[in-house]
């Protein structure tokens, strides 16, 4: 691993989502990666708890993937696909069909998350236009969701701090309740047991604002960046069977549960739902080049193609849409998904994920624990005179001692390499206990 020296200038980059002020002064900074390690500028190995930002789900610096780009880097660096077109985007949307649910037979490339949220959000509220229903326009994201940073994202999404500065964003959003129940799930393994009536929340925005104004029903189905909020058993297949009773259409933002985190290619098909649409991104080329793609299913799409055929379909789309770099490091990506069984991997660390996580119950502070697949959270009473405070305590002496975790509010998320072994397993809840451990 190459390791290089510390920049001497941090002040021209304004990081994102940082503390830019503290992170200056205490820099974090890594320099290389290889598989579950990344490698800091004072030459420490880091286990990678987190996936880089919940993307990195086949390790870090695979040869397929840095081989795919490589050749395409310097066979064809770049063609759009506004009414031109390249052979990799084609290859990339087939083979990310073939492993989508049952029913997705069409792909819309985007650059980022947030790019295929928006392009969702737009293709709902057009859809309903195209099929005569142009009253079809609201919205609705739920607290304490993600959707990522753009207005339409922003707006959907429910995580207060994130909306605050940035004035009305989108009309016509409203949100249903979260489904966070502490004083009934806390230390549930997996899906908690109650809460699957929040579901029918959906029912009474209905009836407050009518079926025929509400296009779009937007969730994740784990909320991961509020801090992994697992759903109910059975929500999501009620939320799913109330859209349908209403034609509202059910987008299932799967940025991060897609690729294998929950040991099934697809969130969706985890918890045995059908959404209309589907945004993913990060894990489809392993975090490597920005990429992300909406999943559409043939009904929508269909509408779409009923003007004359000169006409452009959908006046959506991005100058680095199928990017040639970007689908082929997501060939790459699947190919090394597919070679090493990484998207079933989850279900078999899971039993062992789930016990080595719930051996922390008894730390100190430690109110709640639960996990997924291959996801966990650890939540933290709050210290109520410095919010947040205790579990960025815990992320920044874990960085310290060789862990990276994530942290958010009270809660620290864990998400790890899908190659990560029951030892590395051990290696990071032997660390993280000795964190919980030696913290206040
Ligand atoms: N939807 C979901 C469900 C996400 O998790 C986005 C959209 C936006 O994706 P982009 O690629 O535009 O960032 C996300 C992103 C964290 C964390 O630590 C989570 C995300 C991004 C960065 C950090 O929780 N999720």
């Amino acid at each position: 691993m190459n390791v290089q020296s510390k920049p001497n200038d941090l002040s021209a980059l304004w990081m994102p989502f940082t503390a830019n002020r503290q992170f200056k002064k205490a820099p974090r900074l890594f320099v290389g990666a290889e598989r579950v390690h990344y490698v800091t500028n004072d030459g420490r190995r880091v286990l990678d708890g987190t996936s880089g930002l919940w993307c990195v789900n086949a390790g870090h610096c695979r040869p397929k993937i840095v081989e795919a780009i490589k050749k395409q880097a310097e066979t064809l660096d770049f063609a759009g696909s506004f009414q031109m077109g390249h052979p990799r985007a084609f290859e990339a949307a087939n083979r990310l069909t073939a492993i989508a649910p049952e029913g997705f037979e069409h792909v819309f490339f985007t650059n980022s998350g947030s790019e295929a949220v928006e392009t969702a959000l737009k293709m709902a509220i057009a859809y309903h236009r195209a099929k005569g229903n142009g009253t079809k326009v609201r919205l609705i994201g739920r607290e304490r969701g993600y959707h990522g940073v753009n207005f339409g994202g922003t707006a959907v999404g429910g995580i207060a701090t994130n909306r605050k500065m940035f004035g009305t964003v989108v009309a016509g959003v409203d949100h249903l309740r979260h489904t966070h129940d502490l004083s009934r799930n806390a230390f549930a393994r997996g899906e908690p047991e109650h809460g699957v009536e929040f579901a029918d929340e959906l029912e009474r925005l209905v009836a407050l604002h009518d079926a025929s104004t509400i296009a779009a029903v937007i969730v994740e189905p784990v909320a991961c960046s509020t801090g992994v909020l697992i759903p109910p058993k059975g929500y999501l297949k009620r939320l799913a069977a109330i859209c349908a009773k209403h034609d509202i259409l059910l987008i299932a933002d799967e940025v991060i549960t897609a690729f294998g985190r929950l040991g099934r290619t697809f969130g969706s098909d985890y918890f045995g739902i059908s959404p209309d649409l589907i945004t993913t991104a990060k894990g489809i080329t392993n975090g490597t080049i920005p990429m992300g793609a909406v999943f559409v299913k043939s009904k929508i799409h269909d509408a779409f193609m009923t003007g004359p055929e000169w006409m452009i379909d959908f006046f959506h789309g991005y100058t680095y849409s199928g990017h040639p770099i970007a689908c082929a490091a997501a060939i790459g990506t699947l190919d090394t998904y597919e070679d090493e069984g990484l998207l079933t991997r989850a279900t078999e660390l899971a039993p062992y994920w789930e016990e080595r996580m719930h051996a922390l119950k008894s730390l100190p502070h430690v109110i709640d624990i639960r996990n997924i697949g291959l996801i966990g959270a650890i939540e933290f009473e709050p210290d109520p005179a410095q919010p947040s405070k205790r579990a960025y305590d815990r992320f920044v002496k874990a960085f310290e001692q060789g862990l990276l975790v994530r942290q958010t509010g009270d809660i620290i998320a864990l998400s790890p390499p899908l190659i990560i072994s029951k030892n590395e397993i051990d290696q990071l809840f032997d660390t993280f206990a000795t964190v919980l451990k030696t913290s206040n």
